[in-house]
């Protein structure tokens, strides 16, 4: 029998390959949109005709209630959230609403209309912040640096507490970083991956960063979002870390994207106190081994690959303009 799925934020970069994942395994894919004047469909253009849209907002239980209700979803991802860090100081109210309360929003539309809908959360490693201990796992204690982290730190625990209270089969997933050449242009990864090509491309001639200093676990998100599936596959619903369990610094990584195009980075980067955020995550590193022993699940794209992956796709879209 063919089961049902509703991703919201299926327009973004997870959404995206979550899509492409279920199609694949044969899922009728409900996406919840949001309205815009100019919808955003780049990641999910060559899939586009293959998902069934329903509009929404998580702002807005009453579509959220509606969409469950036309879609009459086996597995329900929610996805969707303010998700840039810094954005979340410039709009904490709005990160707050959507990012934490609007996950409240989903589990009721779900728990009211489709109870027995198994759900996902997508939780942070962002949570961890200023991190207690290393490497990070799921009994790591929360330390949120940003109102991004804190709204998150929100809907993880409210998908426990739906979980404890009725009996619905949520799980969290906490994520470390995740990249792809789908990845939002203002993250870290894509932004310097982006302006490597231009440079190389004689498009631009500097890359303005911030921190160079902050260390990250960086995987793929095409690997990632076969973790997500994998939770609402088990018997019972759990939490799980998916993590590479290699860290790397800003620095590093622009390193190589720079080197993967025969360039020396120095030439290029300037530090711009633009980019500093008011309190940084220094330290991230992930301990997936729940994951890797239960859900059977592991990584196939290290960093390095990742970042080439990403640059390649970039000097491919630069050159054809
Ligand atoms: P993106 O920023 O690429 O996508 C976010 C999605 O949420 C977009 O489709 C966006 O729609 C949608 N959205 C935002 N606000 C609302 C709203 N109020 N109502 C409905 N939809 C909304 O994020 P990613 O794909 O990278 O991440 C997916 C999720 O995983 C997010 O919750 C993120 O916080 C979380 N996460 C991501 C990690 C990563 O490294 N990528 C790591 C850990 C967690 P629109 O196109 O209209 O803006
Ligand atoms: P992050 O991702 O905050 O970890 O959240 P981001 O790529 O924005 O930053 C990573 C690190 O790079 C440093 N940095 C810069 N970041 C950006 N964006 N731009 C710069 O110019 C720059 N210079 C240095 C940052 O200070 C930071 O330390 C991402 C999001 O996808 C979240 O939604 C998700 O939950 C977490 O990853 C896990």
């Amino acid at each position: 029998m063919t089961k049902n799925a509703l991703i919201t934020g299926i327009t973004g970069q997870d959404g995206s390959y979550l899509a492409e994942l279920l199609l694949e395994k044969g899922y009728k894919v409900y996406g919840l949109r949001r309205r815009t004047s100019t919808p955003m469909m780049e990641n999910i253009e060559h899939i586009k005709n293959e998902i069934e849209f329903i509009e929404g907002d998580l702002l807005d239980q009453g579509s959220l209630i509606s969409a469950i209700k036309k879609s009459n979803p086996d597995e329900v991802y929610n996805l969707a959230a303010q998700s840039f860090v810094a954005t979340s100081w410039e709009q904490p109210a709005l990160t707050g609403q959507a990012t934490a309360i609007g996950v409240t929003n989903m589990l009721d539309a779900v728990r009211l209309t489709k109870p027995d809908a198994r759900f996902y959360q997508a939780s942070s490693s962002e949570m961890f912040g200023k991190v207690v201990e290393t490497p990070q796992k799921e009994t790591t204690p929360f330390y949120p640096r940003s109102p991004y982290g804190v709204a998150k730190v929100y809907g993880h625990w409210i998908t426990v507490n739906y979980r404890e209270s009725f009996d619905m089969f949520a799980c969290s997933g906490i994520l470390f970083n995740h990249e792809s050449p789908r990845r939002g242009i203002e993250f870290v990864t894509r932004k310097v991956t982006d302006t490597v090509a231009r440079i190389k491309l004689g498009l631009q001639n500097e890359l303005r960063m911030g921190n160079l200093d902050a260390k990250r676990d960086w995987g793929f998100a095409g690997d990632y979002v076969k973790a997500m599936w994998l939770m609402l596959q088990q018997d019972q619903p759990e939490d799980f870390v998916i993590a590479t369990g290699e860290t790397h610094t800003v620095e590093e990584l622009v390193e190589v994207a720079f080197g993967h195009v025969g360039l020396n980075w120095r030439d290029y980067v300037v530090i711009d106190p633009k980019f500093v955020r008011p309190a940084e995550v220094d330290l991230l590193l992930g301990d997936s081994s729940k994951a890797q022993k239960k859900l059977g699940w592991k990584l196939e794209v290290g960093f390095e690959e990742l970042v080439k992956m990403m640059v390649d796709s970039d000097l491919k879209k630069h050159s054809k303009r």
